[in-house]
């Protein structure tokens, strides 16, 4: 078999010590924490788009990767070419999962006929290599944002004619998700909001998006897709405004229009900050729900305000979000899944390793930290403590919903004042954090 990344070899655990950047120092597939291996918890995934379809161009400049796998046509041959190197590629990394748009893998054909027999021809390589490589499909999704066809959104489109096509595209791209086995398929609504709302009909576009989310979950039934639905949240990029904005917008819009059995969210750190959150924030809005179900991990830039979909490296940022992920449950059907791409600086095939090798570190670090936090105990019980008032007395008659505002008033004016409060003790918890980096 051709080799696409010749000169290297298969990356393996070498522990801490490690000078080999060509090696894992913190993530030991095989290690147990809480009862599960470091493989099960974090259910890595490589994003196709941005490893093997970015060309890390930028509004300035042209891409700059060298790819020598890519001969840069658009034909199904390159497509399929371009397949075995990226399971060469996940495979060396020892990534058990992967997630593609749909026109990610198979170059659009003169019309939906043509760009379907495309897919396919892909599709087929896709799952050779999988059942080769035993990698799985973690998420598929469609690409409704790039084609000028969906300059006005797809879903949420002014034309009922680009609903029906997004329509078709999504159709197909389930039978794809359901023929590769997918775990998972995810909306992201790329341009579904708006630039001005002169020409927009808000109400209309938003019901148009709840009603495509409906025939989708209709189809799935149809087709008998047991894979999980999941929306991704993101504010803006490329609109001004996105319906789906973030966790709270997303959960409000699935339970106006009876869609949250269905669906879980699909978190991304750098649309939460986008959103002025934070990704714990994000998380634990899903958690509170019931509706955290896959992360997009990525980080970014502290001085640029926009989407730069940077590899995750900061210990502090995954401890978090793993205290998170643990707290309710792990990732069930959902994993890791790096939508990152490398900087345009960094062109070269070895930089993907690297990039990946330190995302899946920063990961496995922060899932350790995160267990060992837990496994003392000082923090959840600090947070137990805290609600004491709730758990016995007025505080548990009130959650059991046994009182009135008439009875609690009645008992605050015989008692005159609210008793003094505890302190929240954030820099004592702050410091009980670091101990554990
Ligand atoms: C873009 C999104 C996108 C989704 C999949 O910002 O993150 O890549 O994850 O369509
Ligand atoms: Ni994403
Ligand atoms: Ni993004």
């Amino acid at each position: 078999m051709k080799t696409h990344f010749p000169g290297i070899k298969p990356v393996v655990y070498e522990g801490p010590r490690s000078k080999n950047p060509l090696a894992f120092k913190h993530y030991n597939p095989d290690e147990r924490v809480e009862g599960k291996t470091l493989k099960e918890h974090l259910r890595f995934s490589v994003v196709y788009w941005h490893t093997f379809r970015n060309a890390l161009s930028d509004p300035f400049g042209a891409g700059t990767a060298i790819r020598p796998w890519d001969d840069g046509s658009n034909s199904v041959k390159n497509a399929q070419t371009r397949v075995r190197a990226a399971f060469e590629f996940m495979e060396k990394l020892g990534a058990p999962f992967y997630a593609f748009h749909d026109r990610d893998v198979a170059p659009e054909g003169k019309d939906l006929r043509e760009t379907n027999k495309n897919l396919d021809a892909v599709v087929k390589v896709l799952k050779e290599e999988q059942q080769r490589t035993g990698i799985r499909l973690l998420w598929g999704t469609a690409n409704l944002f790039s084609h000028p066809r969906y300059l006005h959104g797809a879903a949420t489109s002014c034309n009922a004619d680009v609903f029906a096509f997004a329509a078709a595209q999504v159709k197909k791209a389930l039978e794809v998700a359901h023929e590769l086995g997918g775990a998972g398929y995810v909306f992201w609504g790329g341009r579904e909001g708006y630039s001005t709302l002169l020409n927009t009909d808000l109400k209309r576009e938003q019901e148009h998006l709840a009603k495509f989310l409906h025939l989708a979950v209709d189809y799935k039934k149809r087709i008998g897709f047991q894979g999980q639905f999941y929306i991704e949240p993101k504010p803006k990029e490329p609109t001004k405004h996105q319906y789906d904005s973030d966790a709270a917008a997303c959960l409000n819009f699935l339970r106006q229009f009876d869609l949250l059995s269905h669906l879980k969210l699909n978190l991304e750190t750098n649309h939460a900050t986008l959103a002025g959150h934070t990704m714990q924030h994000e998380l634990e809005v899903a958690g509170a729900a019931g509706a955290l179900g896959s992360i997009d991990a990525n980080t970014g830039d502290e001085l640029l305000g926009w989407d730069t979909d940077q590899f995750p490296t900061s210990v502090y940022l995954t401890t978090q979000i793993m205290l998170t992920i643990l707290k309710y449950g792990g990732l069930a059907t959902g994993g890791v899944n790096f939508d990152a791409k490398v900087r345009r600086e960094s062109f070269e095939p070895v930089d993907l390793f690297h990039a990946h090798i330190g995302g899946m570190d920063t990961f496995a670090r922060g899932l350790k930290i995160a267990a060992a936090i837990r496994k003392d105990g000082r923090l959840a019980e600090f947070v137990r403590q805290r609600y004491g008032s709730w758990d016995s007395g007025r505080g548990a008659q009130i959650e059991r919903g046994q009182t009135s505002f008439g009875e609690l008033e009645a008992a605050m004016l015989k008692q005159g004042e609210a008793a003094p409060n505890v302190s929240g003790r954030q820099e004592y918890l702050e410091n009980l954090i670091n101990e554990f980096l």
